[in-house]
């Protein structure tokens, strides 16, 4: 059978629902459960066509993230491991929307002959799969698994139940040439993590369970994933809550989304946990946010969020590398290039903390791709999003760098262990994508390394009040942002409104930006006080309404 037959007999059993419309998004394609099928096997095509294209292993991961249960999504991972390249949004976009087979099938040709794609089973295609612990993840994953057959010559390999980051990671090793299951990323974390933990200084600390990480598996992947990771740990008391087997519902009162943006203790956590430190993950496991429970009589945190967990880390490596470049004349040192990446959601105090520690900070907009995309210019790069998604990226050529300098320098010399450390950090931490799990264990060994408690470290800076609100709009796309989306330059007139509304407020700030996940208008403000950044994110929302 030939590759045109068989595209049209495979795609007329995914018809797409009527009156659909999908938009690849910030994230990939998501919406609810049931109307997913024929989109999730076109993304099986597009995963296959891209892995034919860059002649290596992609992936496509089926999540909906913090998502409700009933909802289900799917993105492609790249060969680096990261999203997909933006390049090919539009096709994703205009593949997902094809109206029958017989478009499909033209789309398909047109672009394979655009790119220089060959579909005659020559070349081989390999793309891995995986998918969250959603119900409706099976037959999604099913129709991936045809989607990617439909394009001849192509490999479908089914990892199983993972979470986002492992997936991302796995695409990433196999094309590095390195072993790439669980278990193998299992053992690089744990392994990092040891050394790291082998050079806190002074005597070992009594870890007992008085020191304690309590976790929030959000009642999905990442709670029984952790459970199996700790394992091979030592020196880390981890207790998991919400792993998803005692009957909660997947982000239902739980999980990083929920725990960031309503500033309130999960299910299963309460007045026992005042004090502890405790950390919360999302449906998919790529972000995180620690917090604390301040008192018994109440259902508000403190919350340690994405701002802070990137302040924590830049603070960290900027120590290491001071450590390292001790002594070393200028000339004679490779010049790590050092930079934050944030977007406009980071709060205010963040940004002045992070400029006060002398480290140059760019926005970009919302989204990891963006982020990631900035942070990769730099021989370090560490970006986060308040919302706890982050990582930090290193430039090969300087791992090339420390590899050999810390082959010269003094054995057990300060400036050596400086040295491991940063080789240790850049195992540890994922380089494909942000990593609950990698972001988990890098906060607890630099918690050991400084010897500071959860409060210490709370205690960085404050947080300015904020607020944040969403407009239903039935165009969301007349709201056209610049300058990383701290300016609206359209409607006209908008900005010069909510300018004026800013400046009755000491510290004010505030923008809006169309949401890249939903139908919506997102405002955000912040100000002194509390009152001051909820009356200012009114004001700005009666703008746009
Ligand atoms: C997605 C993005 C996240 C972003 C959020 C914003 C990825 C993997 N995830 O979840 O980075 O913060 O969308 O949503 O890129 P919004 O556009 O609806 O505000
Ligand atoms: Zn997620």
């Amino acid at each position: 059978e030939d590759q045109k037959s068989i595209l049209r007999r495979a795609s007329s059993r995914f018809p797409i629902p009527p009156g659909a419309k999908f938009s690849y998004g910030t994230a990939g394609f998501r919406a609810d459960a049931l109307v997913l099928e024929s989109t999730v096997y076109r993304a099986g095509i597009l995963a296959a066509l891209r892995s034919l294209k860059t002649r290596s292993v992609t992936g496509l991961m089926i999540t909906a993230s913090h998502n409700k249960i009933s909802d289900n999504g799917v993105k492609i991972a790249d060969p680096s491991g990261g999203m997909l390249t933006q390049a090919w949004e539009p096709f994703a976009d205009a593949l997902a929307n094809a109206a029958d087979s017989d478009s499909l099938l033209q789309l398909i040709i047109e672009f394979a002959k655009k790119e220089s794609i060959v579909t005659d089973g020559n070349c081989r295609a390999e793309v891995l799969l995986g998918r969250d612990t959603r119900p409706s993840g099976e037959s999604l994953l099913e129709a991936a698994k045809q989607g990617i057959n439909s394009i001849v010559g192509s490999a479908a390999i089914d990892m199983g139940i993972l979470t986002t980051p492992q997936l991302h990671w796995m695409v990433r090793a196999r094309n590095k040439g390195m072993k790439a299951s669980e278990r193998d990323y299992s053992e690089q974390l744990s392994s990092s993590f040891r050394c790291l933990m082998t050079l806190v200084p002074g005597e070992c600390k009594v870890k007992g369970t008085d020191n304690k990480l309590v976790v929030d598996g959000a009642n999905g992947v990442g709670g029984g994933k952790l459970e199996c990771l700790m394992n091979m740990l030592d020196g880390l008391v981890i207790e998991v809550r919400n792993d998803g087997k005692g009957g909660g519902i997947l982000n239902e009162g739980v999980g990083a989304d929920y725990v960031q943006k309503e500033k309130v203790v999960p299910q299963e956590f309460g007045s026992n946990d005042v004090g502890m430190r405790c950390a919360s993950l999302d449906g998919d496991a790529d972000r995180l946010v620690y917090f604390i429970v301040p008192s018994a009589s109440s259902d508000n945190i403190v919350l340690v969020d994405g701002d802070k967990i990137l302040s924590l880390f830049a603070l960290f490596i900027k120590e290491q590398l001071g450590i390292l470049y001790k002594g070393v004349h200028e000339n004679n040192a490779y010049q790590a290039r050092l930079g934050v990446v944030q977007t406009a959601y980071a709060n205010g105090a963040s940004t002045d903390y992070l400029k006060g520690l002398g480290l140059e900070v760019v926005l970009t907009p919302t989204g990891v791709k963006f982020l990631h995309e900035k942070a990769a210019e730099y021989d370090i790069g560490i970006y986060f999003e308040a919302n706890g998604h982050g990582t930090i990226l290193f430039s090969d050529s300087f791992l090339c760098w420390l590899e050999k300098r810390h082959n010269e320098l003094p054995e057990g010399s300060e400036q050596q262990k400086a040295a491991v450390r940063l080789l240790a950090v850049s195992k540890l931490v994922n380089q494909a994508v942000g990593d609950a799990f990698s972001g988990l264990l890098l906060v607890e060994a630099i918690l050991q390394n400084l010897n500071w408690s959860i409060n210490h470290w709370s205690e960085l800076y404050w947080d300015l009040p904020s607020r944040q609100l969403k407009v239903k709009v039935m165009d969301r796309t007349a709201v056209v942002t610049a300058n990383a989306e701290t300016v609206a330059v359209k409607p006209p007139g908008i900005q010069e409104a909510i300018n004026a509304e800013t400046v009755k407020y000491p510290r004010g700030r505030s923008f809006i930006r169309p949401s890249g996940t939903e139908d919506v208008i997102r405002v955000y403000a912040e100000a002194s006080t509390q009152e001051g950044a909820d009356t200012l994110a009114q004001s700005v929302a009666k703008l746009v309404e």
